[in-house]
């Protein structure tokens, strides 16, 4: 019988759980599907693969990248470890709980490094479009390759959505803002904060861009910082110098005057104002369409497509979870794939999403979000064979992380957790985050960091 065939659209961390997914199975001794990955960037990592490039990219494409130079975990590693493959196992010690993008991106390229799935992976390869055929229950995928501009048209009888949804900003319009005078950009274009050094600056939104990229900017050293929130206030016990206010009214020049009649003159603000569910390359009874949220309406089990069960998105989620939750949804849309876990027929998954969505809407905190999230992941996981760990120990790291940022907004990522996987407890960090100027892979691990101090130097 033919292999069924299997794309994967984007190689981030969804994408490559689903790689890893499938590699398992076949590590395992089962017969697996023909699976192809696309990556349009000429690396995997997602937005873990950092870019200083915005706007279009050598190719005239969207950049991908919405990550920024100093970012450090917003959360802690604990939380997001694979169960499968440990920070233990891969760096051969303690690290840190809060470590930089670098080191993340090196622990998940780490994973698939040993095995040949990148070999399945077509780099600088752009899905433009997606087509179902009815009769033949099969997707039409055209993808170009974007150093030559070979374009190719292939068959799948799955896709597989792992694109990502933190890549298209969501830009709103503010009243006069076409007279600001200073630098505007959204969150999506920011890739530092070395040059807000000196700068009165505003943030808008409350969220984790405006909370990080404030922060960042503070610790860079920015003249003030000014978070303007639309629904409620981040809250912290922020620095002097740091302040929130309410949403803008309008801007006049280099002045934004906020609803509650105040005033304040900015030399730069960032767009901290999330992002767009977006698949240009899916007709819209194939495209997901979202505010960003746990639980995206019209996706059985989280993943699967309810109008074409053949499609499954990966990582569609708001993540409170991130790595391990793609995983989980990875092991599940593999099983389903594999015939090892049977699909409820159409009546029963509309059931299932109606059940969730009720539990959703009666979210009320941000605990109960998270609760609700580990749910979720437990009821997949136990679908699979992924190796189980204690969800419920996840949510209380995750509870104490939001308690240690309300005790220190800019004190929290030197704080250490065990892991959930194999009890080691992390590492502290050779230099508190505020003072940690240099976010390297080397800097990071280094036994002396005055020594690396006196290469750079030098
Ligand atoms: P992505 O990482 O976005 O990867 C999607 C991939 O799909 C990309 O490689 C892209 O090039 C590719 N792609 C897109 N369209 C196409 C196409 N048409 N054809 C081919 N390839 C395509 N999570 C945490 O756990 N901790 C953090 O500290 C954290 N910080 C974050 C900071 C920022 C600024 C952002 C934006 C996100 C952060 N996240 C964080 C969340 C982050 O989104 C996830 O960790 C993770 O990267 C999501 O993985 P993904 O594979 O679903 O999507
Ligand atoms: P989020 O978490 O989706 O948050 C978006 C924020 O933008 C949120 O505070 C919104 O306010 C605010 N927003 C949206 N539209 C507006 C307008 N028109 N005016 C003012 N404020 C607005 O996006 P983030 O970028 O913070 O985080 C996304 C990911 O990137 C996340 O995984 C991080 O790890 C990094 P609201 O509360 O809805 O009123």
């Amino acid at each position: 019988m033919k292999k069924e065939r299997v794309a994967i659209i984007g190689a981030g961390p969804s994408g490559m759980a689903q790689l890893r997914a499938f590699e398992a199975a076949r590590d395992a001794g089962a017969e697996v599907p023909e699976v192809v990955s696309f990556e349009k960037q000429a690396d995997w990592g997602g937005q873990w693969n950092f870019s200083w490039r915005t706007g279009l990219d050598e190719y005239g494409e969207p950049v991908h990248s919405s990550m920024y130079r100093n970012l450090w975990s917003n959360g802690p590693k604990e939380a997001l470890e694979f169960a499968d493959y440990t920070f233990d196992e891969h760096f051969g010690r303690p690290i840190s709980s809060y470590p930089p993008r670098p080191v993340l991106w090196d622990y998940i390229a780490g994973r698939l490094a040993k095995t040949d799935v990148r070999s399945k992976i077509r780099f600088q390869t752009i899905v433009r479009w997606v087509e179902f055929d009815e009769d033949a229950e099969t997707f039409t995928l055209t993808s170009e390759h974007l150093p030559t501009g070979e374009t190719r048209v292939e068959t799948f009888d799955r896709i597989v959505v792992a694109s990502g949804h933190f890549s298209f900003p969501n830009v709103p319009d503010f009243p006069g803002v076409e007279t600001f005078t200073g630098s505007i950009r959204h969150a999506h274009d920011f890739r530092g904060a070395e040059a807000l050094k000196g700068r009165d600056v505003l943030v808008i939104g409350s969220s984790y861009s405006a909370e990080d990229i404030g922060s960042q900017a503070f610790k860079m050293g920015a003249r003030s910082v000014t978070a303007s929130y639309r629904t409620a206030p981040m809250g912290y016990d922020w620095p002097e110098g740091f302040e929130e206010r309410p949403t803008i009214e309008r801007f006049d020049g280099d002045v934004v005057h906020f609803v509650d009649g105040t005033s304040k003159r900015v030399d730069a603000v960032i767009l901290c104002t999330g992002y767009l569910h977006k698949y240009p390359f899916l007709p819209e009874d194939l495209s997901l369409s979202s505010p960003n949220n746990v639980y995206p309406a019209g996706l059985y089990g989280g993943v699967i497509w309810q109008k074409n069960p053949r499609l499954a998105y990966l990582g569609a989620q708001d993540q409170w979870f991130t790595f391990n939750m793609f995983d989980v949804q990875a092991w599940f849309v593999r099983d389903l794939i594999l015939g090892r876990i049977e699909l409820p027929d159409e009546a029963e998954r509309e059931a299932s999403i109606t059940d969730w969505l009720a539990r959703f809407d009666a979210i009320e905190t941000a605990a109960d979000e998270i609760r609700f999230q580990a749910d979720y992941v437990r009821d997949l996981g136990q679908q699979t064979d992924y190796p189980a760990f204690d969800i419920d120990r996840v949510v209380e790291i995750f509870l104490a992380w939001k308690a240690d940022k309300k005790k220190d907004i800019m004190g929290y990522r030197d704080r250490v957790y065990p892991s959930v996987m194999t009890g080691t407890l992390a590492a502290e960090h050779h230099t508190p985050w505020i003072d940690e100027l240099d976010d390297s892979l080397e800097r990071y691990l280094a036994e002396d960091p005055d020594e690396t101090q006196e290469r750079s130097a030098a």
